[in-house]
């Protein structure tokens, strides 16, 4: 049998203290936890008036979707879906995840000309045996299935990219505007875990740069038993360490979502240079506790329970 010092002794092996155990302990089986949660990265205002008239009305998948093509269908985001930032040649690409709460998934990278690239992912998690389609192998299959065809290049981000053509420097802008990638995770009353996330990637990007929005377990990962988590910020890095999954692999051995979240953060500062990029992920536990930490300042977050929305700055590794 182990004693209290062994077993503190095998938590420091981990990296871990007594104190940073949750002291909720994960189930496996759903329950009721008489809330409705929906956290999802920056502050999207597309989505806010939707959620707080729509939140009861749609569960899991549904709501997941929902949210995340308001957000897409806005052209004034030029981080997301129509009128997204384009690569370096002039193309709006687009990187699209989607995970339930049984364990499925799809994602879509590198697609051009549909807009609603998480309706897209969804499709690909459940009308093919696949769970990514990339570049035009994705458009292909999004018009099979009757999406709409439309030029992601707006006069708005065509105009933006004239102007970078000048210098063509590549070069990440840390917060670059407060709406970015929109990463959704949403908790329904039965416990049960559903996520998205929908992106067109990092301005300027080489063609054919996939980053970790499409990537199941980098800017994403569902686990019903467990919670979720999504990512934002410099794909590069989160890709590097498999940031979504690395997050919740703490959960599972008990810390809460925000320690988790801070620990895989830290451990991205501590073997990159982080200097000039932002990172931040946000998790939500299967009872319903939150956590969301980035490596600046100035990472958003929103939360919307019940209905209710309101908008947060999370803690981060610089002050
Ligand atoms: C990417 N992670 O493609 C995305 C970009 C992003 O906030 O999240 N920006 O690397």
């Amino acid at each position: 049998m182990w004693n209290r010092r062994d077993i503190i002794k095998r938590l420091a092996i981990l990296g871990l203290s007594p104190t940073m155990l949750s002291q909720r302990a994960c189930s496996s089986t759903s329950k009721n936890i008489n809330q409705k949660i929906l956290l999802s990265t920056w502050s999207h205002e597309a989505m806010h008036s939707f959620m707080q008239t729509n939140h009861s009305k749609l569960t899991g998948l549904d709501e997941i979707e929902k949210a995340v093509n308001f957000v897409e269908d806005n052209p004034d985001d030029m981080s997301v879906g129509l009128g997204g930032r384009p690569d370096r040649n002039g193309k709006v690409t687009l990187d699209a995840c989607i995970m339930d709460s049984k364990g499925n998934a799809g994602s879509v990278s590198c697609m051009s000309n549909y807009k609603n690239a998480i309706s897209v992912a969804r499709k690909v998690m459940e009308e093919t045996p696949h769970v990514s389609i990339v570049g035009p192998g994705a458009e292909k299959f999004a018009a099979s299935q009757g999406f709409e065809k439309v030029n992601l290049l707006t006069a708005k981000t065509k105009k933006v990219y004239l102007e970078w053509l000048k210098t063509s420097q590549y070069k990440p802008i840390i917060n670059i505007e407060n709406h970015d990638t929109i990463g959704v995770l949403s908790l329904d009353k039965n416990g049960n875990l559903t996520g998205g996330c929908s992106t067109s990637g990092l301005a300027y990007k080489m063609p054919g740069r996939v980053g970790d929005s499409s990537t199941i377990g980098s800017g994403l990962f569902v686990d019903n038993d467990f919670g979720a988590v999504t990512a934002t910020g410099t794909g590069e890095l989160i890709l590097k360490v498999a940031g979504a999954y690395a997050v919740l692999s703490f959960m599972k051995q008990g810390l809460t979502p925000q320690e988790s979240c801070r620990k895989v953060i830290a451990q991205i500062v501590k073997k990159y240079n982080t200097k000039d990029h932002q990172v931040a992920f946000i998790a939500l536990s299967k009872h319903g506790d939150i956590g969301a930490y980035a490596i600046h300042p100035g990472f958003y977050f929103t939360k919307t329970i019940d209905g209710k929305v309101s908008v947060n700055q999370s803690d981060s590794n610089y002050k």
